[in-house]
C-alpha cells in the first residue's frame, strides 16, 4: 500500500489531517473486543484520518449539489460521503491486509476515535475534552482508521498539554457553566441544553478557542453539527431537495441517551 498516495487522495477531499498508531499502544486501551488483533489479525500499524477546518464540508456540499441523492437516500450525509470517498480510494490500494472503521453514527463497531487521534499524534486532550490539533485547534473532526498488517512509520505522540498557558477563554465563554476543576463535563454540558435552547445551535465555549480560529467552521457546517434538525432543512435547500423527497429528519447529538447508544470501550452499551 502507497500510504503517502492514500493520504493525498483522501486529503483531497477534506480528510487533511493524518496519522499513524503504534497497534500495541492501542491495545493498551482498547477492551477485549477491540484488541487488534481481533480487529484485524496481523494489524501492524492504524492509520488515523480526520478533518481539520471546512474543507471536508465544502466538498460535501459540492457533491450533494451533484447528486442531490446523497442527502434524500442518506440519514447522515456526512457520514456516508466519508464512507463512500474511502471505499473508492481504497479500491486503488492492491492487496494489502486492511480493515477500516468510521466514527459514524451507525458504525457497525464503535472505537475510541479521540484515543486514537492522540495515539497517532494528531493533537493532544484539551480542556473542552476535545483533541486539539497543533494547526486545526478544536476545529477537527475524526473521521476513519485503517487497521493494516503492513509496517508504516509510527507518528510521535504530542506528550504537551495543548492548553499549556492559555488563559482558558473557554472557560467564561461557557453560558452552561459546564467546566468542573478546569474541564469539561459532558454532565454538566447535557444538564444545560436539557434546561436550555441557548447552545441548541453552537458551542460559544469551542469557539472561543484561540487556537486554530481560522479554521473555525463556518454557520451552516456549525448548525448541522450541532442542531442536525435545522441543519436538515439546510442542507436540502444547498443540495436543492424538496422536504417531501426526503426520507429523514435531522438528528442532533444524543446528550442524555449517547451512553446506551454507543460503546467504545465494549461495556454494557449497545449500538447506535
Ligand atoms: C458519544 C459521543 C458524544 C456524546 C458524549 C461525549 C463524551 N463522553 O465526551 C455527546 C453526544 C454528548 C457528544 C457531544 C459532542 N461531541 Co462527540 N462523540 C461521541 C463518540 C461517538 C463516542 C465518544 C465516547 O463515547 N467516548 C466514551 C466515553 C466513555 O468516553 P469518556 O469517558 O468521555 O472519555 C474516556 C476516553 O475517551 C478518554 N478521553 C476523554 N477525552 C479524551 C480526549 C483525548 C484527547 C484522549 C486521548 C482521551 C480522552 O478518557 C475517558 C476515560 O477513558 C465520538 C466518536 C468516536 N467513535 O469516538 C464522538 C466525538 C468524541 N465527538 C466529537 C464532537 C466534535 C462532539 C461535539 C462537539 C458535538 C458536535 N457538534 O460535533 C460535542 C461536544 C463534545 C465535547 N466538548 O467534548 C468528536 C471529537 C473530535 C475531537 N476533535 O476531539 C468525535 C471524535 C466525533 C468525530 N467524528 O470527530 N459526543
Ligand atoms: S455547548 Fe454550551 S454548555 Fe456545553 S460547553 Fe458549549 S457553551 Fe458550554
Ligand atoms: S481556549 Fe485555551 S484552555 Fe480552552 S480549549 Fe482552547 S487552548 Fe485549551
Amino acid at each position: 500500500m502507497d500510504v503517502t498516495a492514500l493520504r493525498s487522495e483522501l486529503a483531497d477531499i477534506g480528510l487533511n489531517a493524518f496519522g499513524v498508531a503504534d497497534p500495541a499502544r492501542w491495545d493498551a486501551t482498547a477492551g477485549a473486543e477491540r484488541q487488534a488483533e481481533r480487529l484485524l489479525p496481523g494489524t501492524r500499524a492504524i492509520l488515523v484520518f480526520g478533518s481539520g477546518g471546512p474543507t471536508l464540508w465544502n466538498a460535501l456540499i459540492a457533491d450533494l449539489g451533484a447528486h442531490p441523492e446523497h442527502l434524500s437516500a442518506e440519514a447522515h450525509p456526512l457520514d456516508a460521503y466519508v464512507r463512500r470517498a474511502v471505499e473508492q480510494v481504497d479500491l486503488g490500494l492492491g492487496g494489502v491486509r486492511r480493515r477500516w472503521f468510521f466514527a459514524a453514527a451507525d458504525a457497525e463497531l464503535h472505537l475510541d476515535f479521540r484515543m486514537l487521534a492522540d495515539l497517532a499524534g494528531l493533537g493532544g486532550r484539551s480542556r473542552m475534552g476535545l483533541v486539539l490539533h497543533p494547526e486545526f485547534g478544536l476545529w477537527l473532526g475524526l473521521r476513519a482508521a485503517c487497521f493494516v498488517d503492513q509496517a508504516v512509520p509510527l507518528s510521535a505522540a504530542i506528550e504537551e498539554d495543548p492548553c499549556a498557558g492559555c488563559p482558558a477563554p473557554c472557560i467564561p465563554a461557557c453560558p452552561g457553566d459546564a467546566f468542573v476543576d478546569g474541564a469539561w463535563s459532558v454532565d454538566r454540558c447535557a444538564a444545560f441544553h436539557a434546561a436550555s435552547r441557548r447552545c441548541a445551535s453552537s458551542c460559544d465555549a469551542r469557539s472561543a478557542c484561540p487556537k486554530g480560529a481560522e479554521h473555525r467552521y463556518g454557520p451552516d457546517e456549525t448548525v448541522y453539527h450541532y442542531d442536525r434538525a435545522a441543519g436538515r432543512p439546510l442542507l436540502r435547500a444547498l443540495a436543492g431537495v424538496a422536504a417531501d423527497a426526503d426520507a429523514y429528519e435531522g438528528v442532533g447529538p444524543h446528550w442524555n441517551t449517547w451512553r446506551k447508544k454507543v460503546d467504545v470501550r465494549g461495556g454494557s452499551g449497545g449500538r447506535s
